[in-house]
């Protein structure tokens, strides 16, 4: 029996549940818990034929040349920026992703880091646990809610369950993205920097990669001005970081609250040191409900790949079956 197993590699840690999931259905080969990586891709490369992959060693062209008999890699998160989608499926290599189990999660994150980050509740926590409350109270908040347009870059699943929630909240929403969403009744701004100038606060919600690189710049910061704020839910590469920290410490912008970073996990210190924006450590999705559906889905990708079904959520780049097929 286990000689007929599939060899799957691993990339780096999963959750348990998932792993056992793994142990059972393949034949796991563990890049991540590798002491020579290089000596375990040339040892069983050649058998190779899927990836479970949760970000961490890149699943680039480099890494998939060496495995010739690759047909699948199924991706913990709908963000696949690490994995080289357009060069697999220009190879008939399947990727799948995690969409929509995460949407309602990542969306009620997104709106607890707005909320900390607009009335400065980590700020006010840290405040009463120091003892300050005692001899005075903590200072009214210069952002409030009240009257702001909240502009989201983004409008696919996620921001529109971000957009849902802030419905409720009374406040204004115009959104950008390259083409206007489907079925929404809010504003559609094609020019990103025209709507930053529009705005008091940005919310981030796009995918990472080449195609949005520093896509915050300063430009766009400074289009949303002094009283503007940041909230980045969605890879730390679609701002520019240092961009960003230049209009905190000038003020050209109010505040940001941030999950995600260019180098995560390393947090730049200028950001650590600043006391009044809001910093978490990339867990928008991070409940154990979630995480458990995301890796559900990783594994019956594989397992419907493995029985010969088509694979549940294929990304973009790899519609599967490939046309002509
Ligand atoms: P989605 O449904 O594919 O939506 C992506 C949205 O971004 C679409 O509205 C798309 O519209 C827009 N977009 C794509 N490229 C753009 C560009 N160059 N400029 C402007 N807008 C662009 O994706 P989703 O499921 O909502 O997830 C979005 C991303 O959130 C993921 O890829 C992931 O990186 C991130 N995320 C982060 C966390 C976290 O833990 N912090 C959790 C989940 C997801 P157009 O194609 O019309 O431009
Ligand atoms: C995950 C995410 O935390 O889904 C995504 O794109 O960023 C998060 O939900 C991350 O992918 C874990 O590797």
């Amino acid at each position: 029996m286990v000689a007929n197993k599939i060899d799957l590699m691993l990339t780096g840690p999963m959750m348990q549940y998932v792993e056992d999931q793994l142990n059972d259905l393949f034949t796991v080969h563990r890049l991540g818990k590798a002491a020579d990586r290089e000596a375990l891709i040339a040892g069983v490369g050649h058998r190779v034929r899927a990836i479970a992959t949760a970000g961490g060693a890149p699943v680039d062209a480099a890494m998939m040349q060496k495995l010739p008999k690759l047909e699948i890699v199924s991706n913990f998160g709908v963000g696949y920026d690490s994995v080289d989608a357009k060069w697999a499926g220009a190879h008939g290599i399947v990727v799948t992703n995690t969409p929509d189990v995460l949407n309602e999660e990542v969306a009620d994150t997104t709106i607890g880091l707005l909320l900390a980050t607009v009335r400065q509740l980590s700020q006010a926590e840290r405040y009463l646990r120091a003892g300050k409350w005692l001899e005075k109270p903590f200072p009214l908040t210069v952002a409030t809610l009240r009257d702001r347009t909240i502009g989201i870059i983004g409008m696919g699943r996620i921001g529109k369950a971000i957009a849902r929630r802030l419905e409720a909240f009374g406040v204004t929403i115009v959104y950008h993205s390259r083409r206007p969403a489907t079925g929404v009744p809010w504003r559609h701004y094609p020019d990103l920097i025209a709507m930053a100038r529009d705005v008091d606060v940005l919310i981030v919600i796009i995918p990472g990669g080449p195609a949005t690189k520093n896509l915050i710049n300063r430009e766009v910061l400074e289009a949303l001005g002094p009283n503007g704020i940041l909230i980045n839910v969605a890879r730390g590469s679609v701002v520019d970081e240092t961009a960003l920290i230049d209009a905190l410490r000038s003020k050209k912008i109010l505040s940001a609250g941030l999950d995600v970073y260019a180098d995560e996990p390393r947090v730049p210190k200028e950001l650590i040191d600043m006391d009044h924006i809001v910093l978490l450590p990339h867990v928008a999705s991070a409940s154990v409900h979630t995480r458990r559906a995301m890796g559900q889905l990783v594994v019956d990708n594989l397992k419907a790949w493995a029985a010969g079904n088509n694979p549940l959520t294929p990304v973009p780049e790899t519609p599967w079956p490939p046309k002509g097929r």
